[in-house]
């Protein structure tokens, strides 16, 4: 666990050194159910999207859902975040024919040593507003990190599992 912070830290010493840019950017401190930083994510609003880059450490390995979730809090449990970002109510999953949801997104895949990169993209949400929903909307936003990896179709959740990772939005 040691190990795996020093390593965290790093990397995100790394992550901040490019300075970052102008309004519509945003980020999250992702922390474990514990309370402590296991990552970090951050959103670049760009002309067809947002672009979220996503570094984390001491995760169980293999797949996890990680989707955009409607509230901005990680307390007093992580349930605070309610569910996915969806004000059209459409179902979830990448994969469904009447989805997917507006906080869907792919799969995290967290490496052997319990880190984590990545990177995606999703065209359903915007930073601040624009013609999709907001991130930084009045109640906020949360990055939820699940347990199990997201089938992108069994309702509701892909059959993610429990919720072991949680960051709340925040305007960078
Ligand atoms: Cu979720």
């Amino acid at each position: 666990m040691k190990v795996s912070a020093i390593a965290l830290a790093a990397a995100l010493a790394l992550a901040a050194a490019p300075a970052a840019s102008a309004a519509d950017m945003a980020e999250a401190e992702i922390v474990g159910t514990d309370g402590a930083v296991i990552g970090k994510a951050t959103f670049e609003q760009t002309r067809g999207g947002v672009l979220v880059s996503v570094e984390a450490a001491g995760l169980p390995p293999g797949g996890h859902g990680i989707h955009l979730h409607a509230v901005g809090a990680c307390t007093p449990d992580f349930k605070a975040a309610k569910g996915h970002i969806n004000p059209g109510k459409v179902k979830h999953g990448l994969r469904h024919p009447e989805g997917p949801d507006n906080g869907d997104l792919p799969n995290l895949y967290v490496a052997a040593d319990g880190s984590a990169r990545a990177e995606f993209f999703t065209t359903r949400v915007s930073v601040a507003g624009a013609d999709m929903p907001a991130l930084l909307d009045g109640d906020g936003s949360a990055v939820i990190i699940h347990e199990n990896p997201d089938d992108h179709i069994t309702q509701p959740i892909g059959g993610a599992g429990g919720r072991i990772g949680c960051g709340v939005i925040a305007k960078m």
